[in-house]
């Protein structure tokens, strides 16, 4: 009796750990999404089975990225609401509360932008570091009361997520710099705000997003530029509450270095490899161990001391005192939904 996942879900799963699907609100949105189609096309013939699908489903969901807290509140919230005891009821619980999960998704980052709006000013110059809707939703309102804002955004390696940021900001009229990560120092003396998102905040404040924030923050605060974290509130991570800490994902070394550009930097690798095996499979490995390593966290930790405000859908807030909405929204913590 082995569950089944609907195949929307596994698409889904695969485009998430792809990154076809990226960012944290739009990874929250996506995973509600295909919980929906898994209910709707459910063929499961009693609750029981309908059930360990759906919580099937959002293992499968779960399993593809560690760090957007995002993913697991959109999982949890669905689940949660999935009630009946008929097939049918379940059904229609489930797809409800998704579709209710994805229109306060969006409300959320509307409320959020105007909120988060009021800290611009006419003519502010905003630094942006990755893509991000949530700060994005900020400067689409900031330019909808009639202010004019312009944006210097970082490219974002290894992924270059900056470049979709410019393009957005581009169909939006707004101009855009784009510059270099290590360009970032330079270019802060020209900006009002570094504005960006968050993949997850932890219960004493610290922002976990895009790996580079943090540099980023620091130099700003040296600068004298505020820091403001656009997040809505399905950014935070309410398992921080009881000290656990926020998994930070390791990409493959191939975003940071192709083949080719491994073989340029050590084109001896094979020959040592060789020279060194003798046979023995297990010294070849060793050599190769010490050798080049590459390395590639996709997000980092931004303590609250460099961060200004975090602006979510309830209001902006400095970072030291977001525990107190944690505790608000998310009460207790207990058993994974996708585990029970
Ligand atoms: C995306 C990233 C974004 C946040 C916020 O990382 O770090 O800043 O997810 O985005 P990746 P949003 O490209 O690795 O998914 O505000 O759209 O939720």
């Amino acid at each position: 009796n082995h569950p089944v996942v609907d195949p929307a879900v596994t698409d889904t799963a695969a485009d998430i750990a792809a990154m076809r699907i990226r960012g944290a609100a739009a990874i929250a949105d996506a995973a509600a999404a295909a919980l929906a189609t898994q209910a709707e096309r459910s063929k499961a013939t009693d609750p029981a089975a309908f059930e360990r699908d759906l919580r099937a489903g959002a293992r499968e969901l779960y399993e593809t990225r560690p760090t957007a807290v995002s993913l697991p509140n959109a999982l949890r919230y669905v689940l949660r609401g999935m009630e009946g005891e008929t097939v049918a009821a379940l059904r229609d619980s489930t797809i409800e509360r998704a579709d209710t999960f994805r229109t306060e998704l969006e409300q959320a980052q509307s409320t959020l932008g105007e909120i988060g709006s009021n800290r611009l000013r006419d003519g502010d110059v905003v630094m942006t570091h990755c893509h991000s809707t949530d700060a994005l939703a900020c400067i689409e309102a900031a330019l909808e009361s009639g202010k004019r804002i312009e944006a210097i955004v970082k490219e974002t390696r290894p992924r270059k997520q900056g470049h979709i940021m410019a393009r957005q900001l581009r169909e939006l009229g707004v101009p855009v710099t784009l510059i270099v990560d290590n360009a970032a120092r330079r270019y802060l003396d020209e900006a009002d705000h570094v504005l960006v998102g968050a993949d997850s905040i932890a219960a004493d404040g610290s922002v976990i997003n895009k790996v580079g924030t943090s540099g980023l923050a620091v130099n700003a605060r040296e600068r004298g530029v505020p820091v403001v974290v656009a997040a809505q509130t399905i950014k935070l991570h309410p398992d921080t509450m009881t000290g656990h800490t926020v998994a930070i994902e390791m990409r493959d070394e191939r975003e940071v270095l192709s083949m080719e550009e491994r073989t340029e930097i050590e084109p001896s690798g094979e020959t040592a490899r060789s020279a060194a095996g003798d046979g023995n499979g297990d010294e070849a490995r060793r050599q190769d161990e010490n050798g080049l390593t590459v390395e590639n966290p996709a997000f980092d930790v931004t303590p609250p001391r460099h961060i200004d405000a975090i602006v979510t859908e309830h209001g902006q807030f400095p970072p030291e005192s977001i525990v107190t909405l944690m505790r608000e929204l998310f009460g207790e913590t207990t058993a994974e939904p996708w585990e029970e």
